[in-house]
């Protein structure tokens, strides 16, 4: 039996369907996919655990697919312990209500969120940056107050000790592969100015996994179709944690438009923030399955 076939790799890269699978001593195998395996999974995905086969000078085909523990479908990734969703207020303006739908996505496949709001150096407006750092603080995430061109805030995040794997989400053009690059500047990791226009290129193509101290951080495209079906509201409730505690007339209460809604109360009131309960409403109203 070739050296190594028993122990479990890590796919770090899928390359035009060619997985790239890195070995717990760092030895690396672009990777063939056997018929029967290929079979049984479907497809491989990055942050899969697989057991190989060394065929010959770096290359070996994959025998064995663990069942995986989540999934993330846009970027395409799994056994997540946590999502980071980055975002920026400007350079481009990033969507808030894709945030929330990516923090929602991390929260409905059991896994961790952080806010990552790049590119501090450029902000043009500090009301609205401290307003929505102090909304999703409220709503119990960390936020991440940061800048890949000055460094700003990455001390911080760097000091932080991690496991497992973690995925960077956000639009094209917020900065998710310049943030790699600060981190770790030799691994060649490559970010583009933005368009004319001011949008992101596209640039980064595939979802990649690198080793940033302890754990794996995947870089990713940039998607904005984000969706997913769920069978009821309750299930996002647990992403909109700002709202635990506020007392509605209904025990069951959906926050949508109920008489006497507590959450809706304190939307008015400006206590909480107005946009993430009008997103919450466009997930309810495109994600609840119509039975
Ligand atoms: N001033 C400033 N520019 C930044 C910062 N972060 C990224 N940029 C610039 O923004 C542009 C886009 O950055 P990328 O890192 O390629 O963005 P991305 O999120 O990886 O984009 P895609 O790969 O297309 O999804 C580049 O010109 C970067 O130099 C920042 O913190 N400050
Ligand atoms: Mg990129
Ligand atoms: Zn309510």
């Amino acid at each position: 039996m070739a050296p190594g076939v028993r122990d479990w790799g890590l796919v770090t890269l899928l390359e035009a369907n060619r997985p790239t699978v890195v070995m717990p001593d760092g030895r690396r195998y672009l990777c063939h996919l056997r018929g029967r395996v290929k079979r049984d999974v479907g497809r491989i995905v990055v942050g899969d655990a697989v057991q190989i086969a060394p065929t010959d000078a770096g290359e070996a085909i994959i025998l064995q697919v663990a069942p995986r523990r989540n999934q993330l479908l846009r970027p395409l990734v799994a056994n997540l312990d946590g999502v980071f969703a980055v975002f920026s207020l400007n350079n481009p303006r990033g969507s808030l209500e894709l945030l929330d739908k990516r923090l929602v996505l991390a929260h409905l496949i059991g896994c961790e969120a952080e806010i990552m709001l790049t590119k501090a150096d450029l902000s043009q407006d500090p009301d609205e940056r401290r307003a929505v750092v102090k909304a999703y603080r409220q709503a119990g995430y960390r936020v991440w107050d940061i800048s890949a061109r000055t460094g700003q805030g990455l001390d911080g995040w760097t000091a932080e000790a991690r496991s497992g794997v973690w995925v960077m989400t956000g639009e094209s053009g917020v900065g998710k592969s310049s943030v790699l690059q600060f981190i770790l500047p030799d691994a060649g990791v490559a970010s583009a100015a933005l368009s004319r226009g001011g949008r992101g290129q596209q640039t980064t193509r595939w979802v990649r996994l690198y080793r940033v101290a302890e754990f794996w951080l995947a870089d990713t495209p940039g998607y904005t179709a984000l969706t997913t079906t769920i069978e009821g509201p309750q299930q996002l409730l647990g992403a909109f944690r700002e709202w635990e505690g506020i007392d509605c007339r209904y025990a069951d209460c959906q926050h949508r438009d109920e008489a006497g809604c507590g959450v809706i109360r304190a939307v008015a009131a400006g206590e909480v923030a107005d946009w993430r309960h009008r997103h919450y409403r466009v997930m309810v109203d495109n994600w609840v399955r119509r039975h």
